[in-house]
């Protein structure tokens, strides 16, 4: 048989559970999920290999319309995924009518690979409004193949991965048959970090943050990580350090469990919150994080 390949990259709405899906497909922890929209900000790689086929998984940031600069380096995330695919998989909620970014929609409609819709959190639902919803996706992009699912309670998950092994092109292999993603560990020790935010705090202090690994030293028995997290004002690092430092402590406590069953090891988390003016509107710093080129 012949060896296939291909690029199946996800996209879709904040919130409606790619990321759930793609952890899910791949077998492992890779993306961040949380209750908040916009979680997910880079376009994250989760690679599946056997010895007939390679999918290399592409889980982005949910569509936006752009408040940020940040917000446009995330929308470029998606323009490239929608660029490269050779299956889109769409991941739909239930009960929604659309897309939250029309400029997508239509690209979806005029792109000639291989569409298919994932109608989840069909746990929310029933049988009659499943139906209902199948058809009024079907209406807005006819070519679609659309398998109702719950990422969640892993539901019928199973037969939308035989149809995508199907569908993948022939083509010999894109990344060594070792690799499980294209980011470094230290990618996803901050992301570990930023999910804790994430789930702790309120309004603006999620999307202020972001976190950068300073360093990272792998020892025998431990791995010594040093983290800052940033934030754009002088007022959010008080929160986030909350009273007593129980706020940060939180953090850490949580992000290091969570480090130690990804890598394996043994970890000591030293975290520290700065200021960095903000951040997200800037082209240099948005640079320096890894959002830009
Ligand atoms: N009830 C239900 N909830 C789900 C399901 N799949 C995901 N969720 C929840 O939906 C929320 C968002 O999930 P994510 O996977 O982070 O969604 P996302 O599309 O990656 O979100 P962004 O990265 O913010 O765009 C989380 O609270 C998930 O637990 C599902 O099948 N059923
Ligand atoms: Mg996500």
């Amino acid at each position: 048989m012949p060896h296939k390949a291909g690029f199946v990259n996800i996209i879709g709405s904040p919130n409606v559970g790619k990321s759930t899906l793609m952890n899910l497909l791949v077998g492992e922890r890779l993306s961040i999920i949380t209750s908040k929209a916009q979680t997910t900000r880079h376009r994250i790689m989760g690679i599946v290999n056997t010895d007939d086929y390679q999918i290399v998984y592409s889980d982005t940031p949910g569509l936006v319309n752009s408040a940020y600069a940040l917000h446009d380096s995330m929308m470029t995330f998606v323009s490239t995924a929608l660029q490269d695919a050779d299956i889109l998989l769409l991941v739909v909620e239930i009960g929604q009518e659309g897309l939250n970014h029309l400029a997508t929609l239509e690209k979806i409609v005029a792109s000639d690979v291989p569409i298919i819709i994932a109608l989840n959190k069909i746990d929310n639902s029933d049988e009659e409004k499943v139906v209902e919803q199948v058809d009024h996706w079907k209406k807005l992009i006819p070519r679609a193949e659309i398998f109702a699912i719950s990422a969640l309670h892993k539901f019928n998950v199973e037969s939308l991965f035989d149809r995508l092994v199907e569908l993948l092109p022939e083509s010999p292999p894109f990344f060594d048959k070792e690799e499980m993603t294209d980011k470094p560990l230290r990618f996803f020790m901050s992301e570990i970090i930023r999910e804790k935010i994430f789930i702790h705090y309120k309004k603006e202090i999620p999307y202020s943050s972001e976190v950068e690994i300073e360093s990272f030293i792998d020892k025998p028995d431990i791995v010594h990580i040093h983290a800052n997290i940033m934030v754009e004002r002088p007022s959010q690092k008080g929160i986030l350090i909350g009273h007593k430092g129980l706020g940060l402590k939180r953090v850490g406590t949580e992000a290091r469990k969570d480090m130690e069953v990804f890598l394996d090891k043994k970890v000591f988390l030293k975290l520290f919150v700065k200021v960095d003016k903000d951040w997200r509107s800037k082209a240099s710093r948005l640079k320096h994080y890894g959002y830009k080129n």
